[in-house]
């Protein structure tokens, strides 16, 4: 055997500078791969250099405890978890891996001493921005927990060559850049080309008998993509189980059209390869459905049909297991509607590809998927029309039409003489174009339907979804969202942590309800005093990097009241605008009023197509141009809006805040995810009753948290009735000067009706009632002000909120799916360290 020849001559200490964990080894480790890999000496590295030279030897101690994870759950047979979502919203990997192997602050040393700052090598890493917002990070902070908790598990996606664009704000507008992360190369990710699998689109499918004389469809398909998978290994939180996440990038299938080459049409062939390699060549930056476009409907098919095909020969080939039992051994879990297709291509794919009846594999098939649904708009559902579905999946769309079949013919039975109720549940809809609703069939495909908070799982199963809950009320169950503290809080916000960790030990980085255990220190003054500083250094961190970056001066002893999320009209920053103007008003009118002074900051990108959202961006920045600078006001309003929020700025943020904006109108934010993130931090929540901030507010103490506005039943009945937008206006003299103040062109003064629309927009329909929510939200601000004027009082609460936030841990999500829907017990990893010279473990096998 070549291979044991070439170990027993080798003398490479290949177990110590690959895994070792000593100072010296990592050091020894480090210039190896920067002269090896980087070829580069010390002297004429770029910190690019070093920070890839410093990746590949994380890596390397990361990938033993990946092989053995691997071997370990095979040889166990243990039932797995395969998380489907097209988004996962990783951010930076180096400072989180260091994290979780427990070498963060070793590896600072090690910096120091060769006279670097580790942050500086940090900030090098481009972040993977495969995610629009909430749904995308939440995928990434499930790998992070399942990891953590010992989970079997794999994340599968998409390897878009362009992530969310980069933005850039000029003369107040935003602006779209591409993304190009991968433009330094990665070095966290690993080709396994020996895995691609073949994915078809178009064509027509026909009719034929097999050797039984069976009746069997054929998918003869006019393109065939490659699907090549590149791994990320995800590390848990200080154990040896590891998790990873599988993306999918497309190619040219070279097989498929060499026919068409050999015919002598190169160019055809090359036409074809350019197809094929755009599926995946960038990430639709809506965050919400935006009318069907095929390309996306191309990358959702040619990911789920990937991961599908993936899972099964693993199932079959190395587990060596019969496809009746598939269920038994893996679950799948849908991230909204977006892979919604796997339930067809299950399907499919046991049908037409592995011959089983169609009863077998729809048992199979329900028995595999749960689903997760993470939205209340209804307008935000996810439909195809049935004709692009035929066009660009013509199999598919056989079997979803008779997956309704049966389906119906259930409700049918289940509901005699109520057609009505046909039509509503239908998985096809049929009011204008005929149109595939993905959510209907997620559901009838599903085990398992899941909300991401209490009031949204209810209005689920109360309004949107009624008629499958009355069909099917045991499938669905609550899943409220989490964040990991490992990331959010221990890596972030280290003045934070270290402070925590040096009155209670480190334990609530694994169970988050150890902060508890902080209320006993509630009353101790030098505590208070240490937390107040730790806030305070947070706060000056981003003070200077908005210097920096954006040449205003901000005052880390104002209040930093802070909104940063997706921008959209339910999210409602143009409340939050209001509310400045109000401000700016109450100085104006008596330049000597004493308010307490604040800093508001915002982030967050609008969908490129979305005029009304790009315009309250310019709205915000220009309400900035004119506040920030007139004297009246002398530094006691400042407007910041931090371009290109994405996970890697986001690290500054949360720890700076004092005060969290959480005002979406009641019934339309699903969960909401960073208001988790800003509770965990110590900031104060003003908040509706919307979304997680309800379990927030239950949690921290309503006397911890600053509630206003109208409640979902409220918008519901205020909606159903007659809204009279133009009576608050003219009843409310503080509302109606901010918004005569926007359209008359003060924020606009080179162009007055620039923001007509949006005002327009309020005064005559208002959808999401800011008007209505308006004086609600100023006296709960006024209320903000008076608390923070008793610093002793609002420390306290701070306090309180990051003492209370146990519930808000990721890791207590995951093991509710595990316990509740996935059935999945954790597996502690037990083999000893790979040892390449132990000659007796080797066994080269061809799988
Ligand atoms: C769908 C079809 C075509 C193109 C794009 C899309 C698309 C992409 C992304 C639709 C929706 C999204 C993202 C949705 C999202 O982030 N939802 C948020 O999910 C969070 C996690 O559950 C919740 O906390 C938020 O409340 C919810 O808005």
């Amino acid at each position: 055997m070549a291979s044991k020849a070439i170990m027993e001559k080798s003398d490479l200490k290949i177990e110590d500078d690959r895994t070792g964990l000593e100072s010296e080894t990592i050091q020894r480790a480090f210039l190896d791969n920067l002269f090896y890999v980087q070829g580069k000496r010390p002297e004429n590295a770029t910190k690019n250099d070093l920070y890839l030279a410093i990746s590949y030897t994380i890596r390397d101690r990361i990938m033993h405890r990946w092989l053995n994870s691997n071997k370990y759950y095979t040889d166990n047979d243990a039932r797995a978890v395969g998380y489907l979502s097209a988004e996962f919203l990783m951010g930076p990997q180096l400072g989180n891996n260091l994290i979780n192997l427990g070498l963060f602050d070793q590896m600072g040393k090690i910096f120091d001493s060769f006279g670097l700052d580790i942050n500086e090598i940090l900030d090098q890493e481009e972040e993977p921005g495969l995610g629009n917002g909430g749904l995308g990070r939440l995928a990434a902070c499930f790998l992070d927990s399942m990891a953590t908790l010992n989970i079997p598990s794999v994340g599968y996606g998409i390897r878009y060559e362009f992530g969310i664009f980069d933005q850039e704000i000029r003369d107040g507008w935003q602006v779209e850049i591409t993304d190009k992360w991968l433009k330094f190369g990665n070095p966290w990710e690993i080709p396994r080309n020996e895995a691609s699998v073949e994915v078809k689109f178009g064509g027509h499918t026909g009719v034929y008998h097999d050797e039984e004389g069976n009746h069997r469809v054929a998918w003869h398909p006019d393109q065939v993509v490659l699907a090549i998978p590149y791994d990320t290994l995800i590390l848990g939180y200080l154990t040896d189980n590891t998790a990873v996440l599988r993306l999918w990038k497309s190619e040219a299938s070279e097989s498929f059209y060499f026919q068409e080459y050999n015919r002598g049409n190169y160019y055809g062939a090359v036409e074809e390869k350019v197809t094929s390699e755009n599926i995946t060549k960038v990430l639709y930056p809506n965050d919400e459905q935006e009318s069907g476009k095929t390309l996306r409907l191309m990358q959702q098919y040619f990911f789920v049909s990937a991961t599908l095909q993936d899972t099964i020969r693993f199932h079959c080939k190395v587990r060596k297991h019969s496809l009746e039992i598939f269920h038994e051994k893996i679950t799948l879990q849908l991230n909204d509607t977006h892979p919604a297709i796997a339930v067809a291509e299950m399907m499919r794919l046991l049908i037409d590809e592995h011959l089983m009846d169609w009863d077998k594999a729809w048992y199979v098939t329900t028995n595999t998927f749960g689903y997760t649904n993470h939205t209340l708009l209804p307008e935000a559902l996810e439909t195809w029309p049935v004709a692009k579905m035929e066009h660009t999946l013509p199999r598919l769309m056989e079997i979803i039409l008779e997956i309704n079949h049966h389906f119906l013919e259930e409700v049918r039975q289940k509901f005699p003489n109520d057609a009505a109720r046909i039509t509503r549940m239908s998985i096809i809809g049929e009011g204008g174009v005929r149109h595939v609703r993905m959510a209907h069939l997620a559901i009838v495909g599903s085990y398992a339907v899941n909300g991401v908070a209490q009031l949204h799982t209810e209005l689920l199963t109360s309004k949107v979804l009624v008629n499958f809950f009355e069909m099917w009320p045991e499938k669905f169950s609550n899943k409220t969202n989490g964040i990991t503290p490992r990331r959010w809080l221990l890596l972030n916000n280290p003045s934070l942590a270290e402070l925590i960790n040096s009155k209670i030990g480190i334990d609530w980085a694994i169970d988050l309800y150890e902060l508890k255990k902080l209320e006993q220190y509630i009353e101790n003054e030098t505590f208070q005093k240490q937390w107040q500083k730790a806030k305070h250094a947070a706060k000056d961190r981003l003070a200077k990097k908005i210097k920096k970056n954006l040449g205003i001066d901000v005052d880390p002893k104002t209040l930093f009241d802070i909104q940063v999320k997706r921008i959209h009209e339910y999210k409602r920053q143009h409340l939050n605008v209001l509310h400045i103007i109000t401000l700016y008003n109450r100085i104006k009118a008596n330049p000597a009023i004493d308010i307490v002074p604040r800093t508001f900051i915002f982030g967050g990108k609008a969908a490129p197509a979305y005029h009304m959202a790009k315009l309250i961006i310019k709205l915000i920045n220009a309400v900035g141009d004119v506040v920030n600078h007139d004297p009246d006001v002398d530094g006691r309003i400042k407007v910041v809006f931090i371009p290109d929020y994405n996970v890697k700025n986001s690290q500054e943020v949360y720890p700076a805040a004092d005060l969290s904006e959480q005002i979406s109108t009641a019934g339309k934010e699903a969960s909401g995810t960073g208001n988790m993130k800003f509770t965990m931090n110590g900031a104060l929540t003003i908040g509706t009753m919307d979304g997680a901030n309800i379990e927030i507010r239950e949690e921290v103490g309503e006397e911890n948290f600053f509630l206003f506005g109208l409640n979902a039943q409220e918008v519901f009945d205020l909606k159903s009735g007659f809204y009279d937008t133009i009576a608050i206006y003219h009843e409310n003299e503080a509302l109606k000067q901010c918004l005569d103040m926007i359209s008359s062109g003060h924020f606009s003064p080179d162009q007055p009706d620039r923001f007509q629309s949006l005002v327009d927009a309020l005064k005559y329909h208002d959808p999401y009632l800011l008007l209505a929510d308006y004086q609600s939200y100023i006296d709960c601000q006024d209320r903000v002000s008076e608390c923070f004027r008793d610093q002793v009082k609002w420390t306290k609460m701070s306090i309180l909120n990051t003492a209370r936030c146990g519930k808000f841990s990721s890791d207590r999500t995951i093991k509710e799916y595990c316990e509740e829907i996935w059935k999945v017990n954790p597996v502690k990893v037990e083999i000893p360290a790979y040892d390449p010279k132990n000659i007796e473990n080797v066994a080269f096998e061809n799988q």
